[in-house]
């Protein structure tokens, strides 16, 4: 595998989801396959779950680690090409990125939507670029549409608490006070896309998703009408993908919040979310402390969702 981005660049998800147990029950299988290999991690953005398990992964494969934290120590990046570089940049990734490249043998991305211009972010111009110059493998960390570490962590934490074998899985979207990516939901419609799970996708109107991610699933903006049946109740905000609201707010609506009485609609179910979240606008301390609360596993899912991709990336190396 040189590129981890989509779904799709893994296989079979069934199989790949079967790997992922395996590696969960004896971690250290495989230690000897990342020796003398680095990995360098690349952050454009903030990160704890992902700073910590995509070392602790790398480590479980033997692998030795470098973190480059972009905006704090480097020189600041000039991304656009045919710019006079006369203000505060003093260095193009252009430059940047096979330097980069001279120093590791995997790399992985974070770069989250500036939200400046739709179809930079959209054609996901600087997780490209990692791509074409550095000359190595690269996986995505949250890039400016995708988070399928995190999605493949998610797939992994509900085959392992489904009491059905095809659970209905609940996306909704929630509120809060500044505007996020998207790209946290369209990883988890494109994944759960990909299995069999009754999947429906509850947000108020003007924030449905990009099709290319949704397609296929149930889209209504009744989350009450959602939530009923549901097994998994997966929360998240999103800001506005559509035109001309987008990377915009346009509900703070504090009604979508995943409250006690929201759960009682449900088959019992689980309540999943990424984190880091925001207690009491996206959901309750009474619900993310309860027992059917999955963002602990969830956040341990994502060292094994990780040595699961950079096993392959070695994999594809030797
Ligand atoms: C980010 C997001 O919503 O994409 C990262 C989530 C994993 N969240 C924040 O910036 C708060
Ligand atoms: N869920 C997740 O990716 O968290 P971080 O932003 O802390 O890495």
């Amino acid at each position: 595998m040189k590129v981890f981005q989509h779904v799709n660049d893994i296989g079979d998800l069934k199989a790949t989801v079967k790997e992922a147990l395996k590696v969960k029950q004896n971690r250290f299988a495989h230690k000897d396959l990342g020796e003398n290999k680095t990995l360098l991690m690349v952050f454009f953005n903030s990160s704890l779950r992902t700073r910590l398990s995509t070392q602790k992964a790398a480590m479980n494969l033997g692998m030795n680690v470098i973190v480059l934290d972009v905006n704090q120590g480097a020189w600041k990046l000039e991304t656009e090409r045919g710019v006079i570089m006369d203000g505060d940049k003093s260095e193009h990734l252009l430059e940047a990125i096979p330097v980069m490249g001279c120093y590791c043998d995997v790399i992985g991305v974070r770069s989250f939507a500036r939200f400046e211009n739709k179809q930079d972010d959209y054609e996901e111009r600087i997780f490209n670029q990692f791509v074409k110059y550095s000359g190595r493998p690269v996986f995505a960390m949250e890039t400016a549409t995708v988070h399928p570490l995190q999605a493949f962590a998610d797939v992994i934490t509900i085959e392992e608490h489904k009491e059905v074998e095809r659970p209905k899985v609940v996306l909704t979207w929630a509120p809060h006070p500044k505007a996020l990516p998207q790209a946290v939901p369209n990883s988890f419609a494109e994944w759960i896309n990909a299995t069999d799970y009754d999947f429906v996708i509850a947000c108020p109107e003007g924030y449905e998703l990009d099709e290319q991610f949704t397609h296929g699933a149930k889209i209504t903006h009744d989350q009450d009408e959602a939530l009923r049946g549901a097994d998994f109740v997966y929360a998240k905000n999103w800001s506005c993908f559509r035109d001309p609201n987008y990377g915009k707010i346009i509900s703070k609506d504090m009604n979508w919040t995943i409250t006690a009485e929201k759960m009682a609609l449900t088959r019992n179910a689980h309540f999943m979310h990424c984190l880091p979240v925001r207690r009491n606008m996206i959901v309750t301390d009474e619900v993310i402390e309860g027992e059917r609360s999955l963002v602990i596993p969830e956040a341990a899912n994502r060292e094994i969702s990780c040595q699961v991709v950079l096993k392959r990336i070695l994999e594809s190396l030797a």
